[in-house]
C-alpha cells in the first residue's frame, strides 16, 4: 500500500513537472542574454584547471612596465577571476574596477596606472592580438591563453 502511494507521489510531481515545461516555462528565471552572456559558465567553480598568461603593459605615460603573471591550474571561470588570482601573487599586480550594471567590471587602473577620459587612455585587453569584444566579468579564457592588457589611448576611435 505504502509502495502505491509512493509511486502514485512521484507520477504526480512527474506530471506536474511536464505541464509547467509544456506551457512553454522553464524552472529558470528568464534573463536578458546577449553575446557575451553566451561565454559565461554556468557554475562557480567549473571547468577543468587551465593555464593563462596575464600580461600588464604601460610604455604610454609614467615609470613604464611589462609585468608577466603566469596562472597556473586554475579553473575555467572569467577572466576577472584570473585578474583576481594575479592580484593575490607575490609578484602579481594591483588593479581598480568599477561595476556597470549590464557590462560587469571595468578595468580603471593596474599598478596606480589609470584610465582616463580627458587623456583619452585605457586598458585595452586583447588575446592573441585581437581585441577582446567582452569585458574581463563575460570573456572566459581558454587553456594556454596569453592574455594583454595595455595601456593605451582611444583617441583615433572618435569617442
Ligand atoms: C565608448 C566605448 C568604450 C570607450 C569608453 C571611453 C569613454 N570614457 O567614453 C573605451 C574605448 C575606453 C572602451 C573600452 C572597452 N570596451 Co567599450 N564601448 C564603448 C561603446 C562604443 C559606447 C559606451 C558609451 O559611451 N555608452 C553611453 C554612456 C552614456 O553610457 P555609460 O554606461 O556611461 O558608458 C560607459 C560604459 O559603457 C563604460 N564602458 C565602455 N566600454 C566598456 C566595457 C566594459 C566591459 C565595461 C564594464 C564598461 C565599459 O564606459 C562608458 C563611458 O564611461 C560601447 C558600445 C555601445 N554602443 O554601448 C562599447 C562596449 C561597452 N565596450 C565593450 C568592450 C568589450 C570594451 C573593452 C573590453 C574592449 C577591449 N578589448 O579592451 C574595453 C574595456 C576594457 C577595460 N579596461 O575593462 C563592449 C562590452 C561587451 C560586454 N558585454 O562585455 C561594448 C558593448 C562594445 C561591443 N563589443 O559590443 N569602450
Amino acid at each position: 500500500m505504502k509502495t502505491f502511494q509512493v509511486s502514485l507521489l512521484v507520477s504526480a510531481c512527474i506530471l506536474a513537472t511536464l505541464s509547467l515545461l509544456a506551457d512553454g516555462q522553464t524552472l529558470e528565471p528568464k534573463k536578458k542574454r546577449d553575446r557575451c552572456d553566451y561565454e559565461q559558465p554556468t557554475c562557480g567553480i567549473c571547468g577543468r584547471k587551465i593555464n593563462v598568461t596575464i600580461i600588464a603593459t604601460n610604455s604610454l605615460q609614467g615609470d613604464n612596465f611589462e609585468l608577466t603573471v603566469p596562472i597556473i591550474r586554475e579553473h575555467k571561470r572569467n577572466l576577472l577571476s584570473f585578474l583576481q588570482q594575479a592580484a593575490e601573487l607575490e609578484n602579481g599586480f594591483k588593479f581598480q574596477a568599477t561595476y556597470f550594471a549590464n557590462l560587469g567590471y571595468y578595468i580603471d587602473s593596474i599598478n596606480g596606472v589609470r584610465a582616463s577620459p580627458e587623456n583619452k587612455t585605457y586598458w585595452q585587453i586583447s588575446s592573441d592580438g585581437v581585441s577582446l569584444q567582452c569585458g574581463v566579468s563575460s570573456y572566459v579564457p581558454k587553456n594556454e591563453d596569453v592574455i594583454l592588457f595595455n595601456f593605451t589611448t582611444y583617441q583615433n576611435a572618435g569617442y
